[in-house]
């Protein structure tokens, strides 16, 4: 998941880490006393070829073992290279514009000025510069099962978004995932348009024992949630999860439909469902359907198949609603309930 993200990250922080480096231990000098190489450090080589400006990033290896020991000055012009390094790797893994504005600026205002952290290495330094603009534009994510547990039960909860994104597969999997939290749930087949489509949530619920409201094909979906609502309220069922078919925003007419749903099942919650795949039209598509419908969080599938990360990245940041789940794979378990710290973790693991 996002190794393309991870690889470039890896890139970017050494070029950060180099050209900190740089401003310490200006090329040619044995540096200022700002650091020092730690007793077992390799210094650099004296016949490493000199770039001019900004050491190579193979340097990098060797930055991670000097110690900040005293102050180390950072001046903006100093990382100005390396940050626009930063924002067309962002920007080439479909990271909004957005949220690589405000990445690279919490970046820059992290590691400019001056530092005075005793025994803490560059690369340090600069992964926690990364680290905190990153946690910061993901956002806090969204603890459905803390959500269920403070609120009024039935939570009804209506899945929406375009064809074929996952929204079938992401009910059945927090059905799955809600039921192994010891919440009872129960499945309203809301997609009556797409031929197959109530079959296929049926099977997904008896596989997991999970009890599916449904009508006949062409029903009104309404008419069906609404049921849906009223088995759970009549057989104390904590959650009622709703699944829809797709449909993009332009189409008035299914718009409507979902207008008519929502104001019918009156939904604690709407998941806008997207793939992670889809970068950023999955972002201007979560943007829009916000817009007319509404979307209090979202869920990003196939994520186990995007290596670029952006969506993940920039969704929340974009839209201003929470990034609740990602799905990562085909099967009930592959669904992570989305931690921020988590994911910037996994994105800079590992030394440089
Ligand atoms: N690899 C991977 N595949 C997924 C994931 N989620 C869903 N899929 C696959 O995506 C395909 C479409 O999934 P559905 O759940 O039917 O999508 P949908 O949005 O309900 O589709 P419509 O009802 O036609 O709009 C299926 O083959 C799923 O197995 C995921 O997280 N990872
Ligand atoms: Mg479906």
């Amino acid at each position: 998941m996002f190794g393309g993200l991870r690889e470039k990250l890896k890139a970017a922080r050494n070029r950060l880490g180099s050209s900190i480096q740089n401003v310490a231990v200006p090329p040619g000098s044995s540096g200022p006393d700002q650091v020092a190489p730690e007793p077992t450090a390799q210094a650099p080589a004296a016949d490493e070829p000199e770039t001019g400006g900004l050491r190579p990033v193979g340097f990098v290896d060797k930055f991670k073992t000097f110690i900040i020991d005293r102050e180390l000055i950072v001046a903006e012009k100093d990382l100005a290279d390396a940050l626009s390094d930063l924002e067309i790797t962002l920007l080439e893994c479909d990271v909004a514009l957005p949220a690589t504005d405000a990445i690279i600026g919490k970046v820059r205002k992290g590691l400019v000025g001056k530092h005075r952290k005793i025994g803490e290495s560059v690369d340090s330094l600069v992964v926690t510069a990364l680290k905190t603009a990153l946690i910061d534009v993901l956002g806090n994510g969204f603890d459905l099962s803390a959500y269920i547990r403070g609120h009024e039960k039935p939570v009804k909860i209506l899945f929406t978004g375009v064809n074929g994104t996952g929204k079938t597969t992401t009910v059945a999997k927090i059905g799955s995932y809600l039921k192994n939290q010891g919440f009872s749930v129960v499945i309203g087949a809301g997609d009556t348009y797409r031929a197959g489509a109530i079959e296929q949530i049926a099977v997904h619920a008896e596989r997991l024992g999970i009890r599916v409201i449904q009508h006949q094909e062409g029903a009104d979906p309404s008419a069906v949630l609404f049921d849906a609502v009223q088995y759970a309220l009549s057989h104390k069922i904590d959650v009622v999860l709703a699944d829809t078919a797709g449909r993009f925003h332009n189409k008035a007419n299914l718009m409507s439909q979902l207008e008519k749903i929502r104001r019918v099942m009156k939904p604690d919650l709407v998941v806008y469902v997207d793939e992670a795949v889809a970068g950023n039209d999955a972002v201007t598509r979560a943007f829009e359907f916000d817009k007319t419908v509404g979307a209090d969080a979202v869920v990003l599938t196939k994520a186990d198949m995007d290596s670029r990360g952006g969506a993940a990245i920039s969704i929340a940041h974009t839209i201003g609603k929470p990034l609740m789940f990602l799905g990562v794979g085909q099967s009930y378990d592959d669904i992570m309930a989305f931690e921020p710290e988590k994911i910037v973790d996994e994105l800079l693991e590992g030394g440089p």
